[in-house]
């Protein structure tokens, strides 16, 4: 998927379904597979573009999970989900099992925060012919935050991703197949991500569809007023996914669909009143 940011245009909006007991803004809220398809219905009625369905969390001092744990977590879902929309499914996983179960039930991405570094993730992502989202961490979920050190933060998450793209195509996934991502938080301290969400522009200038996922991050609440619990963080979200809309992200991982879709709905409305690309 290529999206050009065009006047009057907004990125597809990516809303997070996390059959997890522990992610990190809504862990265990949707422990049954009739919460979680009432919840993934619910993002598709608010305007979701795509569906992400995650089994195990990634925050900062989660511990690891198994692959037939994950796999019995998401696949019920995505078998259930898969005729209910048209929406495009998502599965958010590091754990080639866990992808090559759920593309095979009908998932269309296979969202990979690790940038498909587990041994086979590229030729398995080539043969399944899904897109594939690769993201920038720093180090691992469990130790991530403890002291995240870069020269040139948007310097090297570009070196990074724009090697793992070079490895994806060199598997034999399709160029417009793969997507990029910074890995808000993932390694990173509030300066880390200023300086990546500041420099979104010049990953979009990688040439590849980059999504961006700030929302109800930490660095939200560290920035300031409140926003204290993950829940409370709307304000900061959306800030994030309207400047990412402005600098021609393809794409905005969130939890609050409606809410987003608002904003970058009104903000490309006032940007193309101005006459202005949303890129600029
Ligand atoms: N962030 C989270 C999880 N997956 N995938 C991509 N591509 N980009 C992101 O920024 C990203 C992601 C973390 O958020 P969440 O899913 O809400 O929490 P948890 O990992 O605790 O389940």
């Amino acid at each position: 998927m290529t999206a050009a940011p065009v006047a009057g245009r907004r990125p597809r909006v990516m809303g997070v379904v996390n059959v997890t007991p522990d992610s990190f803004s809504d862990g265990g809220r949707l422990a049954s597979v009739e919460a979680a398809l009432a919840h993934a219905l619910a993002l598709d009625a608010a305007g979701a573009d795509i569906l992400d369905v995650g089994g195990e969390s990634t925050r900062p001092g989660a511990e690891p999970v198994s692959a037939s744990a994950e796999i019995d977590r998401t696949l019920p879902l995505i078998t259930a989900l898969r005729p209910l929309t048209r929406r495009r499914l998502s599965i958010d996983t590091c754990k080639p099992e866990v992808a090559k179960a759920a593309v095979t039930a009908g998932a269309d991405i296979w969202n990979d925060v690790t940038a498909l570094a587990a041994p086979g993730a590229p030729d398995l992502a080539a043969r399944l012919g899904c897109d594939v989202v690769l993201m920038h961490m720093q180090g691992e979920p469990r130790t991530m935050q403890a002291a995240p050190r870069y020269d040139d933060v948007l310097a090297e998450v570009a070196a990074f991703l724009e090697a793992r793209a070079a490895v994806a195509l060199a598997a034999g996934v399709a160029r417009e197949r793969i997507w990029l991502d910074p890995g808000i938080g993932f390694g990173k301290t509030l300066e880390h991500n200023l300086a990546l969400l500041a420099g979104l522009p010049a990953l979009v200038a990688l040439g590849y569809p980059i999504l961006l996922g700030a929302s109800r991050k930490r660095f939200i609440a560290a920035i300031g007023p409140g926003g204290r619990d993950p829940g409370d963080r709307l304000g900061g979200s959306v800030a994030a996914a309207l400047a990412g809309a402005r600098a021609g992200v393809a794409a905005v991982r969130v939890h609050d669909v409606a809410e987003t879709v608002q904003a970058l709905e009104v903000q490309a409305a006032i940007l193309a009143a101005e006459g202005v690309s949303p890129a600029r």
